[in-house]
């Protein structure tokens, strides 16, 4: 049976830190399914088809990888992918406690299904989307963050902003 896993997020926007688990993730299981869901303690910049759009575009090389969105738990999504596991990564000690209260409620919510962490990559340790949005914001480079499709869309929300 193929082994299948979910990479889930709010992705608003997609960074090399989330392309360094997702491509990790699609050596390791037959099909990885992106997931962009509702953080509830987000206010999102980008609308969720952008979201989805951007991801599509910087993942199209990995032939195991598509791409959705879903309204709903994170838990039912991965449930009807007949998903084994969720990956997440993992970057600082600050993560942890966040990560530990999703992944208990989620196996409260599905016991079958594995929450998975994947270390950083060291070059992106310090790297969310807040961090690009606010140097975006501000007109610095994020060219070393973020694929050139991403930086664009950037340049595009904040030039329409102001
Ligand atoms: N290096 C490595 N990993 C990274 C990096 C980086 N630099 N940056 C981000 N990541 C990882 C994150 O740790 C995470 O695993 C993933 O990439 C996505 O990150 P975000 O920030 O885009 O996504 P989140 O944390 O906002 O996603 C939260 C969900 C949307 C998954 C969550 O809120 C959710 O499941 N919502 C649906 C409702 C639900 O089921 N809630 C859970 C039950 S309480």
């Amino acid at each position: 049976m193929a082994s299948v896993a979910v990479c889930p997020g709010s992705f608003d926007p997609v960074t090399f830190g989330h392309l360094d688990i997702i491509k990790r993730a699609s050596k390791v299981f037959d099909k990885v399914y992106v997931c962009v869901l509702n953080n509830s303690s987000k206010k999102p910049l980008f609308t969720v088809d952008e979201r989805v759009d951007m991801i599509k575009q910087v993942t199209k090389e990995f032939g195991n990888v598509e791409v959705e969105e879903f309204h709903g738990l994170l838990i039912d999504y991965a449930h009807s992918k007949n998903a084994s596991s969720i990956v997440r990564g993992l970057r600082a000690v600050s993560d942890f406690e966040y990560e530990m209260q999703i992944t208990s409620m989620n196996r409260v919510l599905d016991e079958s299904i594995e929450t998975l962490f994947m270390m950083t990559n060291n070059q992106y340790s310090f790297l969310s989307s807040s961090i690009v949005k606010e140097v975006a914001k501000y007109n610095g480079s994020v060219s070393e963050l973020v694929p050139p499709t991403v930086e664009a869309e950037l340049k595009k929300k904040f030039t329409n902003k102001d």
